[in-house]
């Protein structure tokens, strides 16, 4: 699929504000996958459909997280988690994506997950350093985003583990074993 077809498919899906993120998302998620040598077909492709199950209702995104047998564990934390894996199974089945990285990137975009591919950690990073991203720390995430990718991802889930729990919010495991894991692997 080129890009002008998915952009088709997704636009309809989303709010304006959040077309704008995804193009965002996707320009960058081309741009760290030349710089560090990830398929940029790929990660083009996976940064336009990553949101795509957004703005899905909630009952809906249950429904299929029980019926296609995705992790319950799922339904205990919170529906800002459901997009992400309900989002690659629809654009499989509704979208006709086939490709396992494409859709593994999709699904874990949100909590990221142990030993992360590097179109899993582009994704996961364009989703949070695009230009129309402005919260404390995106900043300092960019820049290191320039010279090293995993110490990039390592700062973005530190913010998002410390924003969590600023607010009083449990941490999907997920969340906390993609961090153990980069940071194992990394020596960091
Ligand atoms: O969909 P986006 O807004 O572009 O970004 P995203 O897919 O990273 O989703 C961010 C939302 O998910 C944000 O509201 C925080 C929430 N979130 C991310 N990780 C966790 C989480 N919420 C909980 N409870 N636990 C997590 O580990
Ligand atoms: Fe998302
Ligand atoms: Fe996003």
């Amino acid at each position: 699929m080129d890009r002008e077809q998915a952009l088709l498919l997704v636009k309809p899906q989303l709010t304006e504000h959040r077309y704008q993120h995804t193009l965002g998302v996707m320009e960058t998620a081309i741009r760290l996958a030349e710089k560090y040598g990830a398929d940029t077909k790929k990660a083009e492709l996976a940064a336009i459909f990553h949101d795509y199950a957004k703005f899905r209702p909630k009952d809906e995104m249950k429904q299929i997280i029980e019926e296609q047998n995705m992790p319950p564990i799922l339904l205990e934390y919170n529906s800002e988690l459901w997009h992400a894996p309900v989002g690659a199974y629809l654009a499989e089945i509704e979208a006709g994506i086939k490709d396992e990285e494409v859709l593994d990137a999709i699904r874990y975009h949100t909590s990221g997950r142990v030993g992360m591919t590097l179109l899993d950690k582009v994704i996961y990073l364009a989703d949070y350093i695009e230009p129309g991203r402005h919260f404390p720390g995106v900043e300092e995430v960019r820049k290191m985003a320039e010279e090293d990718l995993d110490r990039a991802l390592i700062q973005s889930m530190k913010n998002t583990i410390q924003f969590l729990m600023k607010k009083n919010q449990p941490v999907f495991p997920d969340t906390f074993n993609a961090y153990n894991s980069i940071v194992t692997n990394t020596g960091g």
